[in-house]
């Protein structure tokens, strides 16, 4: 056991007497991480859980405190997206354990597998409502935004806590678990050998789950019949990294690919089956789909056919799904699924390369010669859009720098939010490697941006890109400290536009006020970086921005480069304008 400031009255572990040695609730905590490969914490010191920050530390965990729970929760989440474990995140009680909650619902609805774990008052207090400090009945107002939820009252319960919490986050479809600790838990104590004996290392935490062969057979019939098959890869699939295996799958079936934002790089996009450029002709033309570890939910239109792009979008036809998916209750989720493969992505992509046999016939030329038409269309017409140059820069001339460096650097982790700066450089930037792509997600949700660049660079060592659009990179600016305080290598690329969508909008009353949507002119989100002794860049041109980006790079230092965006580009909300009522009502 190690040494830790003595902040309360409990002795070292190393003063104990050998007889009477004992373990208190703190160590329990984290010798139970520690058993199960935790290495490390994401979160924010404060009553009641300060000293176990400072244990935690002082026992080797690598705990890294942020400025608010919410970036705290999403690097806890990433960690767990990128790595498999469950990410930890730690709170205090109430107002603290609240800023977590929308982190821990983010991750359940994206299927990562983090766990918030919350300092909380006692429950003999909560339950008889009797005004306790940040007093609140956490366990009941987390439960329905979470996969699983425990409260632990006694230290010997503390192993089967860790236990349970990390099973469920990682075993079948990955999610959020919220872990309830009572403060009075911290200070109780048992005999050491007791403590440790009631510790649980989880064995196999996420156990392969194989498909039925009745299953496998179904879904190969009805891939071998198809005209105009259409592999579609999620999230989940770069999730279970399954890499080679779904590598495989694509090139031996010869089946055009579409790769959903989280998913790209797990076929380098410049592959030659990608069919991303051409996702309106692809999706309602396919005849057969197969979904693998990607959901038929807004993403994808529910599977009926509402496309978001222009009017020539066709609506889908009757296409036939195949769904490989750990969750069995995917299945039918939003149409019918004809052949539901369930299962971990791993054994099932193995089962159906089984099943393929080994003359498989590739799709007729006519589907994937289509299909490369429009590739070879829209691809040629966006080199055009990024080879030209305006002053002010727009988002393709900046994001045509983000590309090259992209290509270039091919193991940096790209994080990404914004409307027009997240819709762009999904389309313009791609990607060669899996999990190497973090954005908003499932739920299109701003905010991401600083906790998952911190946990990216904290648990890969990898170089961080984060592009921002300047309204996102407001919800977590303030952690720009925190990537100073631990001399993260992360390079923040801020477009700013001058407020939310664009900086163009007026108050139509001609009052003071400016409109809702509009940010101070101008702004220099770079002295934010240079206030807390990190690298700030002004960049107005994509030379200076490039500049900005290969210093970074070389020099692996805390960077923000404040890319200046024409106010006038881009459109309101991106590619999803059509959720807004108004735009709806245009149409
Ligand atoms: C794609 N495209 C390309 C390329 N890749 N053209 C050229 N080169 C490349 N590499 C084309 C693609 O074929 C589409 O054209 C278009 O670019 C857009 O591609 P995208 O982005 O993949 O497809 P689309 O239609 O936008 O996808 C729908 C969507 C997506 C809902 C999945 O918009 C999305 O993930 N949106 C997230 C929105 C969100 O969460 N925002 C955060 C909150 S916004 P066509 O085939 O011609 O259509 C707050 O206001
Ligand atoms: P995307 O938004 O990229 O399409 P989604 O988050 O909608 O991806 O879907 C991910 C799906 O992957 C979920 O239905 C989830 O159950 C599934 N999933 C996650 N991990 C695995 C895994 N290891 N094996 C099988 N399915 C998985
Ligand atoms: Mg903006």
């Amino acid at each position: 056991m190690g040494h830790y400031p003595i902040t309360h009255g409990l002795k070292p572990m190393s003063e104990i007497q050998e007889s009477t040695e004992t373990i208190d609730g703190f160590h329990l905590l984290i010798e139970a991480l520690k058993l199960n490969g935790i290495d490390s914490i994401f979160g924010l010191p404060g009553i009641p859980i300060t000293d176990l920050t400072r244990m935690a530390q002082a026992e080797g965990l690598r705990v890294i405190s942020f400025r608010h729970e919410q970036h705290a929760g999403n690097a806890a989440a990433a960690a767990g997206f990128l790595t498999q474990k469950p990410g930890i995140c730690l709170t205090v009680s109430a107002p603290g354990f609240l800023n977590g909650l929308t982190a821990l619902a983010n991750a359940t609805t994206n299927c990562f597998p983090m766990i918030l774990i919350s300092g909380s008052s006692e429950r003999e207090i909560v339950d008889l409502q009797q005004g306790d400090y940040e007093e609140m009945d956490q366990l009941a107002i987390a439960k329905p935004l979470c996969k699983a939820a425990y409260r632990v009252l006694n230290a010997e319960d503390i192993g089967v806590g860790v236990a349970r919490a990390i099973r469920s986050a990682v075993s079948g479809r990955p999610g959020g678990v919220y872990l309830d600790l009572p403060a009075k838990l911290f200070a109780q104590s048992m005999p050491l050998q007791a403590g440790r004996a009631s510790l649980i290392k989880v064995v196999d935490p996420a156990p392969k789950q194989i498909p039925g062969g009745d299953a496998v057979q179904r879904a190969i019939d009805l891939l071998k019949g198809a005209k105009k098959p259409l592999i579609l890869l999620g999230k989940g699939a770069a999730y279970a990294q399954a890499d080679e295996a779904i590598r495989t799958l694509v090139e031996k079936s010869g089946i055009p690919y579409l790769p959903m934002s989280m998913a790209k790089g797990i076929l380098p996009d410049n592959h030659a089956q990608s069919a991303a450029a051409a996702r309106s002709f692809v999706l309602p033309e396919a005849d057969v789909v197969l979904l693998i570890g990607a959901r038929l939910n807004w993403l994808l239109s529910h599977g009926k056919g509402k496309t978001w792009g222009g009017a020539n979008h066709k609506a889908w036809g009757a296409q036939k799904y195949i769904q490989v998916d750990i969750s069995p209750i995917e299945a039918d989720s939003n149409v019918a699924i004809d052949a539901p493969v369930i299962g971990d992505i791993g054994s099932c992509v193995s089962a159906l390369l089984d099943a393929m046999g080994n003359n498989w016939a590739k799709p007729p030329a006519e589907w994937t010669q289509a299909i490369s038409e429009r590739t070879g269309k829209n691809i040629a017409k966006m080199a055009d859009t990024l080879a030209k140059n305006p002053t002010p820069m727009n988002f393709h001339s900046a994001l045509a720098v983000v590309k090259d460096v992209m290509r270039q650097h091919q193991d940096t982790i790209l994080v990404n939010e914004g409307a027009n700066a997240l819709d762009f450089t999904r389309s313009i930037v791609d990607m060669y490697k899996p999990r190497k792509r973090l954005d908003v997600g499932t739920w299109g949700i701003m905010g991401i941006g600083m906790g998952f660049s911190v946990a990216a660079a904290v648990v890969t060592g990898e170089q961080v890109l984060a592009v921002e659009g300047d309204s996102a990179f407001g919800f977590s600016g303030m952690e720009v400290e925190t990537v100073c305080r631990y001399n993260l290598p992360v390079c923040i690329v801020v477009m700013n536009n001058n407020g939310v969508y664009k900086g163009t909008d007026v108050n139509p009353t001609g009052g003071a006020d400016v409109a809702p949507t509009v940010f101070v002119k101008g702004a220099r989100y770079d002295m934010m970086m240079q206030a807390f002794g990190g690298v700030g860049v002004h960049a107005t041109t994509p030379a200076e921005l490039r500049a900005g980006i290969d210093e970074a790079f070389r020099s692996r230092k805390p960077t923000l480069i404040n890319a200046v965006i024409d106010e006038t580009a881009g459109t309101e909300s991106g590619r999803i304008t059509s959720l807004n009522p108004q735009a709806a009502k245009k149409k």
